[in-house]
């Protein structure tokens, strides 16, 4: 029987890559991938609380039963805490950024910023969530770090994955050297390399969105949705609509098998509802890795400035001929406001 690698052998022989590093980011990588069994373990058995009698009140440890996002934020913080990598964590469920001030992190040199479960509201439908975390180095020397050392640009990643709880669980990530999957094998409790060197193709036949936003969206979307659905054997069109309404599972399975996950500025959302920090830009970074491209309908992502750690962005994210349409069709019907347009537009009142 082959045996399949485990993602601790992977990083260790990854880490001459880096001549210069000295194991550091392995060990973060580690602690991320040690944090991401531990909630798989109670991702995959939320629905037993109820049954068990455990739920809403008192665990038999007699801890309050935890929500399951705060409960990964918990242990995500904590597995970072200990591993004495990391000197900020920032996360989805903290107003505020987290120093850690721990006399093992005390010269760490990296800041980690994560969604600990993403769309988890699925959880208690049983459909898929997952975990989406991004690294990037502390830029402040001396003193303790601070939001600036947060606030960077997408490309400033050192690294981004994501840990997605499927009908198996993976641990999908970039060091910026192309992407890597590995699937959790619960009878040994180990990542093993299931999905080297992940490309995503060209092209694709699905487009992903919450199409019952439909009028809120801007025009270009819009057309874009009608473009998808009009029949067109060249471009093998119409295509297949999918949406899990968790944005990890919508693109993985768009990098798998080629697709177009979209969440537009709306109406009611006018900045877009994804956040650039922890759910964008690591996602954007994996898929550039990938071969495929994100952009928030006009811009690439990663170039976007950083300026709060919740700061909302839209995201156009997939294969790179079907972002390259949909833009297409936002610079055609929803040109962006640039201040130059816009101070045409007031000259024309
Ligand atoms: P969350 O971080 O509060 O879980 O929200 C993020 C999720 C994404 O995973 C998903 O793509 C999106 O929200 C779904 O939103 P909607 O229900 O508006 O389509
Ligand atoms: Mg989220």
């Amino acid at each position: 029987m082959k045996i399949a690698k485990t993602l601790g052998q992977f990083i260790i022989e990854k880490q001459a890559d880096f001549p210069y590093a000295k194991g550091e980011l392995s060990r973060l990588l580690r602690d991320i991938g040690i944090a991401a069994k531990i909630v798989n373990r109670e991702v995959n058995k939320a629905g037993l609380a109820d049954i068990l009698g455990e739920a809403g009140t008192i665990n038999i440890q007699g801890e309050g039963q935890k929500k399951l996002d705060v409960y990964a934020n918990e242990q995500f913080i904590s597995a970072l805490k200990h591993g004495g990598e990391c000197c900020i964590v920032a996360s989805e469920e903290s107003d505020e950024y987290i120093p850690i001030d721990s006399e093992i992190s005390k010269d760490a040199k990296y800041i980690v910023a994560m969604d600990p479960l993403d769309g988890s509201s699925n959880i208690d439908v049983n459909v898929a969530v997952g975990t989406i975390f991004s690294i990037y180095h502390r830029k402040s020397t001396g003193g303790k770090a601070t939001i600036d050392d947060v606030l960077q640009r997408g490309t400033e990643q050192v690294a981004a994955g994501y840990v997605i709880y499927g009908s198996s669980t993976m641990l999908v990530y970039t060091t910026g050297k192309g992407v890597n999957g590995f699937t959790l094998d619960p009878s040994i409790g180990e990542f093993c390399l299931s999905h080297p060197d992940m490309k995503i193709p060209k092209d694709g036949v699905i487009y992903s969105i919450n199409e019952g936003y439909y009028a809120h969206f801007p025009d270009g979307v819009k057309k874009y949705i009608k473009y998808c659905q009009v029949e067109d054997a060249k471009t093998n069109r119409p295509y297949t609509s999918r949406y899990i309404g968790s944005m990890v599972a919508d693109v993985h399975r768009n990098l798998i098998k080629g697709g177009v996950f979209i969440y537009p500025v709306t109406a009611s959302a006018p900045n877009g509802k994804l956040r650039l920090v922890y759910e964008c830009n690591p996602m954007a970074f994996i898929v550039e890795q990938a071969g495929g491209k994100a952009t928030n309908g006009y811009d690439r992502i990663l170039d976007l400035e950083v300026k709060e750690l919740h700061q909302r962005s839209a995201i156009f994210i997939g294969s790179e001929n079907m972002v390259n349409k949909a833009e297409e069709m936002m610079a055609c019907f929803s040109p962006q406001l640039t201040k130059k347009n816009f101070e045409g537009l007031v000259e024309l009142q």
